[in-house]
């Protein structure tokens, strides 16, 4: 993309209303803007970073054997009236009505919905299991809606829901979400620790959120500093293996690591004092199962194989995907900007031109842009006519972690000069090597696509 041609509406000035860093920077670099209170319009760069969330979120889920599809987000009242969570729900739900008076609602979330689904195709324990899961905006009417996407009204989320013929399956299926969570997160740049947790309006005490440590964060947790060392990585992973997946559960579970819902002073006082951390965090996944709460309301049963109908063991599991932008870039950023992680980054290389006009530098900036397209690669070049300084400025607030400049002094010599973001260091290469060197580090990112 040449910025020249890209919409990115830079603001120079700190927008007033926004209390944290990620908001901020969210504004200031033309990702999101605000349309009404917790609803926001997402422009090129924030929308090319959702989606790059969206595509790691789908990759991993398909990968552990879960298949998407997609529901509405108006839902008819009447599943919910069924449920019993109507009136539950509270004033979180909107709730609106058609021309013919029919209650709708804009959905929180879907365990309605797709319970009905399940009972209207699913009559055998042969189908199962089977896992569903969507990404769609849900709308939930928060009392204070705040920090930009982190707390919205509306947002994008990753809902999925299994349904197993007995518990031990379910409690499987629970176990290979906490995994393929370990794998998304982890490709976000971002370290998400599952922590016992509370089931809130969804219900079932068996519950993890994962949350991501940060001042700024909106829960209280209490965990073992022993759990922030532990990686998933690159580990191979047979998400069949009933044991490999209960054996990470164990691994990733066994310290204590609980949200103020949940904390048990006593047991905690167990930790050793020098490791015992209380700290906040941003939730940005939490995991449920509740057995057979919806199936029974609704009456989702399924034939086992002695002939016997049974109501189906279900879970639900969801990922904060707009949150999510928010998360990495508060778990991620310095005074001049955002730093993207390489899996998530809108584009993976930034090229500023020091003399747009210069014959010579025109055309080194328009070979390395050919260069990393031909590689598979999404760069950013600045082709303004801008001061060098405003050029920098830019770049380091839109947070590309790889940035490339050229100008007609170092190319008399042949060189260009390639600066991460993260730790501001330069070197001076070949236009040849540079390139290269962008190419092998994304051979080592699986990014998500962008649009
Ligand atoms: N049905 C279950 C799991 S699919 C569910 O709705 N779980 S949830 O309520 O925990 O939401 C899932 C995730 O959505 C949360 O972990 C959080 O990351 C995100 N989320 C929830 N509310 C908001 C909100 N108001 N703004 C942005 N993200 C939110």
């Amino acid at each position: 993309m040449r910025l020249s041609r890209y919409f990115l509406p830079v603001l120079k000035e700190n927008p007033s209303e926004a209390q944290i860093v990620s908001h901020r920077y969210m504004l200031r670099a033309g990702m999101i803007k605000q349309s009404a209170a917790g609803i926001y319009s997402w422009l090129p760069l924030g929308f090319k970073v959702l989606k790059k969330i969206e595509t790691i979120v789908h990759e991993e889920q398909m990968r552990a054997g879960h298949i998407p599809m997609l529901m509405p987000t108006l839902q008819s009242a009447d599943l919910w009236k069924e449920s019993g969570r109507y009136d539950d729900y509270g004033q979180e739900m909107l709730r609106i009505s058609d021309r013919h008076g029919r209650d709708m609602l804009y959905g929180p979330t879907n365990e309605e919905l797709i319970t009905d689904i399940f009972r209207s195709h699913v009559g055998s324990y042969k189908d199962l299991p089977l896992t569903l899961y969507h990404i769609q905006w849900k709308f939930r009417d928060e009392i204070r809606p705040r920090f930009g996407v982190m707390r919205g009204r509306e947002f994008y989320m990753k809902d999925g829901y299994n349904f197993d013929l007995t518990k031990e399956d379910a409690l499987h299926a629970y176990n290979r979400h906490l995994v393929s969570y370990l794998r998304s997160y982890e490709r976000m740049g971002l370290q998400a620790i599952p922590m016992r947790a509370d089931g809130g309006p969804i219900g079932g005490d068996y519950t993890h959120e994962f949350l991501v440590l940060a001042d700024t964060g909106e829960s209280e947790v209490f965990y073992d500093s022993a759990v922030t060392d532990l990686t998933f990585g690159d580990r191979a992973i047979d998400y069949d293996s009933v044991e490999q997946c209960q054996g990470v559960l164990e691994e990733f579970t066994s310290k204590y690591a609980r949200t103020d819902e949940t904390h048990d002073e006593a047991l905690f006082n167990e930790v050793p004092e020098e490791r015992r951390r209380v700290a906040r965090g941003i939730e940005v996944g939490q995991i449920f199962y509740f057995g057979t709460k919806y199936s029974e309301a609704l009456g989702a049963n399924v034939q086992g194989p002695d002939g016997k109908q049974s109501p189906v063991h279900m879970g639900s599991h969801g990922i904060g995907v707009s949150r999510l932008l928010g998360a990495i870039i508060e778990a991620s950023h310095d005074d001049k900007g955002i730093i993207w992680p390489e899996g998530v980054t809108p584009f993976h290389c930034g090229i500023v031109n020091l003399k747009q006009g210069d014959a010579e530098a025109d055309a080194a900036c328009e070979s390395l842009y050919e260069a990393l397209t031909a590689a598979g690669l999404e760069p950013l070049y600045d082709d303004r006519k801008e001061r060098a300084g405003g050029k920098f400025a830019t770049m380091d607030l839109i947070g590309l972690p790889w940035r490339i400049t050229v100008g007609p002094r170092g190319l008399k010599n042949g060189v260009v000069e390639l600066t991460s973001r993260r730790t501001g260091e330069s070197e001076e290469l070949s236009p040849e090597a540079a390139v290269q060197k962008i190419v092998e580090i994304y051979a080592n990112h699986q990014t998500g696509r962008g649009f």
